[in-house]
């Protein structure tokens, strides 16, 4: 434990830490003679006593719980990496994290804490990433403040005016598929009275994955693009893996124990129905916020983005199994997990219940998931360049434009300009490789050195020609049109345009 305590040279303030927030009157920081009893405190005129460095853990640990009845400056050291991790067995894929996994690592914090946020991108990494904190009260939940490209740290602060349990989350373009990746965790900012103590928490956050390749299919596996945005989920985990929290790597805990499980869900895309199998929950605190819990509660509903408390007491010995209770998610793609409780007293276990218990039911059967083959029909091709540029128009907004910006401008150190790129007029080629292909490593555009990824994005011979159309006809580019044999041909030689934009 790092704690750094500042006393802000006033003593005085130290004997009143224990005390309850009304004495500030008594030293005589405050003065209202009001005696309402109903009169709300507003948090903001509490002092911030000291600082601290925010303990971060990953999952299912969990910070311990907060004991200071005071308002503190808290400082988040939170670095991106993207690493290459176990999806599950013989599958592996490239994710992007906040602090080195899968969710990422929970921070804990407490109401109308001060937190000053710094957020370092790796200089590995090859993308931009930012951070929004459902728990931020302000614009963007601090995603435009903490855009920081790789090898570069940004900082922003804000005050936790609410408690409850929250999602944060990577809001870098395109949104959906830094969340595929695995940026998201939870942020829980216990309420200023503190929280009932139990006798063990976890932290459990179930996310939904697309690939290339099949569920199970065997190698380091990319992100698909076109079964995200189905919303076709090859893998639905709790903790980042198949497999995260089920044999050695089950949550312990003892008969008797009251447990306490933060439940987030970062999505991108599915809604989890959270279960228990064999438990009730005694209280869930619905959608992470501490209001009054519901009571003896079966299956809770985890929004993407969302999170909620589940408490209960483990009555009896046996393993315990964590679903999504959208079963085929459960069997088929990954989410499961198990809570084991061991120890109590024999005889009371087997009056909770008496009978055999046999998890071999519950092994994941894998994905023999059915193609069904789809006759598309496609609209006749451009017949002018005019209809190519319109078509190419809403194609640049809907694909280009969360990274090159509607106005092609693109954003500074991480996405190349569009408008007036040299690399645009100097060679259609290299631009339609870089639409079909993808493009990656060092390029140069208008005298700025760019290293970083566009991904191939999965668009057909037309619209790859429409789009690049579009984008010759705007913002001062040489107006060249580009037809979808000319895309077909670059599409053959199949490799990616030659390094270097000079
Ligand atoms: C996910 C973000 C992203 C999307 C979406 C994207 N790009 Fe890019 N694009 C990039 C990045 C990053 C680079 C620079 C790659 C590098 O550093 O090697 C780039 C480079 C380029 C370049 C070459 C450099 C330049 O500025 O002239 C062209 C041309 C281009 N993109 C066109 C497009 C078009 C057209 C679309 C839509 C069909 C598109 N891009 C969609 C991120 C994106
Ligand atoms: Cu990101």
């Amino acid at each position: 434990m790092k704690h750094t305590k500042k006393l802000l040279g006033i003593a005085l303030l130290t004997a009143t830490a224990l005390i309850p927030v009304s004495c500030e009157d008594a030293v005589g920081q405050k003065k209202s003679e009001e005696k309402t009893p109903a009169k709300e405190v507003n948090i903001l005129d509490e002092p911030i006593k000291g600082e601290e460095i925010a303990i971060l853990t990953d999952a299912p640990k969990v910070p311990p719980q907060i004991t200071r009845r005071h308002r503190t400056k808290v400082i988040v050291n939170m670095e991106v990496t993207e690493v290459v991790k176990k999806m599950a067995d013989g599958v592996d894929y490239t994710f992007w994290t906040f602090g080195g996994s899968v969710p990422g690592k929970f921070i804990r914090v407490r109401e109308g804490d001060l937190v000053e946020f710094h957020l370092a991108n790796h200089p590995d990494s090859k993308m931009p990433h930012n951070i929004d904190l459902h728990a931020v009260t302000g614009p963007g939940g601090g995603a435009a403040a903490s855009f920081t490209t790789p090898g570069h740290e940004s900082v922003f602060s804000f005050t936790a005016l609410n408690p409850g349990i929250y999602v944060y989350h990577c809001a870098t373009a395109p949104v959906g598929m830094h969340i595929a990746n695995g940026m998201y965790g939870l942020i829980l900012v216990e309420p200023k009275e503190g929280l009932p103590k139990v006798d063990k928490e976890f932290y459990v956050m179930q996310g939904d994955f697309y690939t290339k390749g099949k569920y199970g299919e065997a190698g380091l596996q990319p992100f698909s693009m076109e079964k995200a945005i189905r919303e076709d989920a090859d893998y639905v985990v709790f903790n980042g893996s198949v497999g995260a929290l089920t044999g050695d790597n089950a949550l312990q805990a003892e008969v008797g124990d009251k447990v306490r499980l933060f439940v987030g869900n970062g999505g991108p895309n599915l809604v989890s129905s959270f279960h228990v199998i064999g438990e009730i929950f005694d209280n869930v605190f619905t959608e992470g916020g501490w209001g009054s819990p519901n009571k003896h509660v079966q299956t809770t509903l985890v929004p993407a983005g969302g999170s909620a408390v589940c408490e209960f007491t483990l009555d009896t010995e046996g393993t315990f199994i964590l679903v999504d209770h959208s079963i085929f998610r459960a069997f088929n793609k990954g989410a499961i997990g198990m809570i084991k409780a061991t120890g109590g007293d024999a005889e009371q276990n087997k009056i909770v219940y008496s009978g055999k218990t046999d998890d071999r039911i519950y092994q994941p059967e894998g994905g023999a998931i059915q193609e069904i083959a789809q006759d598309s029909s496609k609209p006749a091709p451009a017949a002018t360049k005019e209809e190519r540029i319109a078509r190419g128009k809403t194609k640049y907004v809907a694909v280009c434009s969360a990274c090159h910006q509607a106005n092609g401008a693109g954003i500074p150190a991480a996405f190349p300009p569009l408008a007036k790129s040299d690399y645009l007029n100097g060679s259609k080629e290299k631009s339609i490789s870089a639409v079909v292909h993808g493009l990656s490593g060092e390029v140069t555009v208008n005298g700025e050195k760019y290293n970083s990824i566009m991904p191939s994005l999965g668009l057909n011979d037309e619209d790859v020609a429409n789009v690049l159309t579009y984008v010759y006809s705007m913002w001062g580019n040489n107006g060249s049109e580009v037809t979808p044999d000319e895309v077909k041909k670059v599409r053959a030689m199949d490799v990616k345009a030659p390094d270097g934009g000079h």
